[in-house]
């Protein structure tokens, strides 16, 4: 049988009713913007002829994607159909990547293992490396195609992710659609030489460049580095040099930064005509095939774009479904205790090592987290050792990629709980806690998740200056989609933690680390049925003058501030919120039937603070039940310093809280 380097007419066919799917996909859905159908499209005319090579060599359903939104040819050779695509752009419920959530182009269909992708560019990368890490653990042979454009190679979490997976040689194809241009900037101003010569120098890690718009080219690479990734013999990253034939996005004009000369020579390398050219040439298929295969096409994306057309609208009662999980958030079990005295950096270790015995889907990273050392706090001590290196270790240097990989992780069935060494440094993770861990769920209409859990040492009062003092309570609990805990104590550490583990949605865990090792922190310790649910705030004192609403350090500020004021038993009731989304404010509204007056601790900085919303929520809410202002009480709007007078300064202290319940008092 005739083959054209090594592929039968029925494949070229195939090859090519592919690439034109997608070109006219691009047209039709651009006709349909203009109609005011829909209100944005992404192209990937002039990728075809890469995007394709790489879909067919890629195992749909069982090699796993994290495509960019330009690619739509990609995501029809692994077998996504036109009708989806419409979906996409109609916003129709039946859209299987988000089911009109996101906007068109945004990838994500379960049965195809292509993970739901954001708008935000290069995240992918470390989610990719993640995802085949755990490949990697089952031994299973599976790969994890990444793919982006060149001018996002500019962002450190492709570094990042380039030096994880070539040190752990995983799975991952890196596929760079070289179209010169990242909306209108030209490559010149972008990189410091070619993304080739930029990604030489790591180990393991194999660089191809071809001709993106030669089929064959491109084909033969992505084969090869296939295969050497299935060997288990590392990453590849292929640059594919393609030609970007319609603007950036349908909000962008070329016209306006590109001359019409660069456009034209463009078209002179239009990868389908090049491949319909050589496929005549050679003899493959005729002049007349080629065009029955247009007609069929055409009449296809016209067919599909109708129906698609008539599909319904998401119900707007669902409009708010998917933030969360739809469990619920457990049941508190019976408190059996263990072990007399127990500090909380100890209960959090006996909890890790209760969860990691029994799930054998978890793993735990972070910085300095093996053994020898375990941890900085000394929180993972011993881990490693029982577990082994492959389900504990140590991460690099790299808050990004510490979230960036677990997502990867969680999205394949595994629970990563990782740390970050201090909250001070969550911030370069941030980008994948509020526009990816959040909201995984939601973008993708409940078909993905990303249930990690994040341990993070928080706090000051350690004389640890600007960076080791931060308290991050208030920008977290901005973020809808991600639970917090924040415990103040042994007990409620471990059964919060052992909670975390076992919750289906993703979890910050705030440690408070001048709680770690403090006696009144001490409590005894529960065994290891003991879970606590998220929401069930604690009485710490019962009183009905004035209730005091606090957390984490500020529990036993609180405490001490009222036995300073040495007030008659059963004034002042203490509630430790413990978790502070979901907030339980069932109990706060109790306690202020008894009370009606109301006083919020926080130790973050004042202004927009984590005590701010709840302020805000009592007036609102229990309006009538309050017999004074609502106050609080919160650290300086100032950065925190070291010398010890000057941060007692600017740190809340029990005599501000004394004060406080003193003029709230006598109102
Ligand atoms: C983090 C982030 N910054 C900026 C943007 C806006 N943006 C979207 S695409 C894009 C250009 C990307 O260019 P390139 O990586 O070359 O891919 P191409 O679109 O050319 O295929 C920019 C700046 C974004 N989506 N995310
Ligand atoms: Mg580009």
């Amino acid at each position: 049988m005739a083959r054209l380097n090594g592929f039968t007419k029925q494949q070229l066919i195939e090859v090519y009713r592919i690439m034109l799917l997608a070109r006219e996909l691009d047209k039709r859905i651009l006709i349909m913007l203009k109609q005011s159908k829909g209100f944005f499209h992404m192209g990937c005319s002039g990728h075809e002829a890469a995007q394709v090579a790489a879909g067919l060599t890629i195992n749909e359903g069982r090699d796993w994607s994290y495509p960019y939104y330009r690619d739509g040819a990609y995501t029809l050779a692994l077998g996504m159909s036109p009708k989806d695509h419409f979906l996409a752009f109609l916003g129709r419920v039946a859209d299987p990547n988000s089911g009109g959530r996101q906007m068109p182009m945004h990838y994500g269909q379960k049965a195809l293992r292509i993970v739901s992708q954001s708008s935000a560019t290069g995240t992918q990368y470390l989610q990719s490396v993640g995802c085949a890490l755990t490949r990697k653990l089952e031994k299973n042979k599976e790969v994890v195609y990444v793919s982006s454009g060149e001018g996002t190679t500019s962002q450190g979490d492709f570094h990042e992710a380039l030096n994880w997976a070539s040190r752990e040689k995983a799975p991952v194809i890196f596929h760079i659609q070289d179209n010169e241009y990242a909306i209108s900037t030209h490559k010149s101003e972008q990189t410091a030489g070619s993304v080739y010569s930029l990604v030489n120098g790591y180990d393991n890690l194999s660089r191809y460049q071809v001709d993106g718009t030669n089929f064959f080219e491109t084909h033969l690479a992505f084969k090869q580095a296939i295969e050497r990734a299935r060997r288990g013999k590392g990453p590849s990253v292929i640059v594919s040099n393609v030609v970007r034939l319609l603007p950036h996005s349908s909000s962008d004009d070329q016209r306006k930064y590109r001359t019409a000369e660069d456009l034209e020579k463009d078209l002179l390398r239009d990868p389908i005509q090049l491949f319909k050219n050589s496929c005549i040439s050679e003899g493959m298929f005729s002049v007349e095939e080629a065009k029955n295969i247009d007609e069929q096409v055409y009449k296809k994306i016209s067919d599909d774009a109708k129906w698609a057309d008539d599909q319904d609208h998401p119900d707007v009662a669902t409009a708010l479904s998917y933030v969360y999980s739809e469990d619920d958030l457990g049941k508190e079990t019976k408190l059996v205790n263990k072990s007399d005295n127990i500090v909380m950096v100890d209960a959090i270790n006996h909890a890790l090592h209760e969860e990691m015995a029994q799930n054998q889907k978890m793993v735990i990273y972070g910085q300095d987290i093996a053994d020898p050392k375990g941890g900085v706090f000394t929180a993972t001590k011993g881990l490693s050792n029982t577990f082994g290196k492959e389900r504990v270790f140590n991460s690099p240097l790299a808050e990004s990629s510490i979230v960036g990989t677990a997502i990867g992780m969680a999205v394949t069935g595994y629970k990563p709980v990782v740390e970050i060494q201090f909250a001070d440094y969550i911030w370069t993770a941030m980008m994948h806690i509020r526009n990816e861990v959040s909201v995984m769920r939601y973008r993708s209409n409940n078909d993905w998740d990303c249930p990690l859990v994040i341990r993070v040492p928080v706090g000051g009062y350690i004389h640890g200056a600007l960076c080791h003092s931060q308290s991050i309570d208030g920008y977290f609990m901005h973020m809808p989609g991600i639970y917090i805990a924040y415990p103040s104590n042994a007990k409620d550490a471990k059964g919060l933690l052992k909670m975390a583990c076992r919750m289906n949605d993703p979890v910050i865990f705030m440690e408070h680390k001048g709680l770690y090792r403090q006696p009144y922190a001490a409590t005894e310790e529960p065994n290891e049925d003991y879970l606590l649910p998220f929401g069930k705030a604690n009485y710490v004192t019962q009183g009905d003058d004035l209730t005091i609403i606090c957390w984490g350090a500020m529990v036993q500020k609180s405490l001490d501030a009222v036995h300073a004021l040495e007030l008659r038993e059963g004034s002042i009731e203490i509630i430790d919120l413990r978790t502070l989304n979901p907030i339980d404010y069932e109990k706060l509204e109790h306690s202020l039937r008894k009370t009606g007056k109301i006083l919020v601790i926080y130790e973050d900085n004042l202004t927009n603070g984590p005590g701010a919303e709840i302020c805000s929520v009592i007036t609102d809410k229990y309006f009538d039940l309050l017999d004074g202002p609502v106050k609080r009480v919160a650290s300086k709007d100032s950065p925190i310093p070291y010398n010890w007078f000057l941060e007692e300064k600017v740190l809340i202290q029990t005599a501000d809280i004394a004060h406080a319940i003193n003029d709230l008092l006598e109102y």
